[in-house]
């Protein structure tokens, strides 16, 4: 199989969710077919949704040897192993791990929509994400990750400092 640049992004707003966020990329990178080459930065973001705690949100990119529903299956174990138990829809979790980008490839599965389809109204994802793909083409608009971010409201968006 063909290695695929995917992009990821996390978030957590239950535990200690700085430290939650840097075990599941320590995870990540040790999974067979998975191949860290960035990491953002942290940011502290307001809830979009339902009041909820303040999210740490992130984005990461790896190459992949796996297909869009294998690495999926990934995300998910990986949402598991954290303890993510899926109660209320957009309510608070102790890990989130949405696939944004598999190539340029547009997909519409049952269970799996790429691009993800919220990520271009979220400042939460594209400011991580321009911070170390903003040149990356948004395959359904053909907008770049900085274009997408310059049309989001960032305030309540605040970079952490790295731990
Ligand atoms: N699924 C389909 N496409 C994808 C994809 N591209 N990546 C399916 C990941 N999963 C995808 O997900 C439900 C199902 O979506 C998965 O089983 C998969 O088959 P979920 O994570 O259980 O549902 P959810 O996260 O509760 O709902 P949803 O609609 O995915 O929520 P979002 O869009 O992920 O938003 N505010 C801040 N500040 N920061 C956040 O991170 N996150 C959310 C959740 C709301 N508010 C937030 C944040
Ligand atoms: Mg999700």
């Amino acid at each position: 199989m063909s290695v695929s640049s995917v992009a990821i992004a996390l978030g957590s707003n239950l535990g200690n969710s700085t430290m939650i966020l840097n075990q599941a990329i320590d995870l990540l990178s040790v999974t067979p077919g998975l191949y860290l080459t960035a990491v953002s930065p942290w940011y502290k973001t307001a809830p979009v949704g339902p009041p909820q705690p303040d999210y740490v949100n992130g984005c990461a990119i790896f190459d992949v040897d796996q297909s869009p529903a294998d690495l999926l299956q990934v995300l998910l174990s990986t949402e598991q192993h954290f303890g993510r138990i899926r109660r209320v829809r957009w309510g608070p979790r102790s890990l989130d791990l949405d696939l944004l980008f598999y190539g340029d490839r547009i997909l519409q599965l049952p269970n799996l929509t790429v691009p993800h389809p919220r990520m271009r109204d979220r400042a939460f994802v594209l400011a991580p994400l321009a911070h170390i793909a903003p040149h990356w083409r948004d395959p359904v608009t053909q907008t770049t990750v900085a274009e997408l971010l310059a049309q989001v409201d960032c305030s309540g968006i605040t970079r952490l400092a790295p731990v």
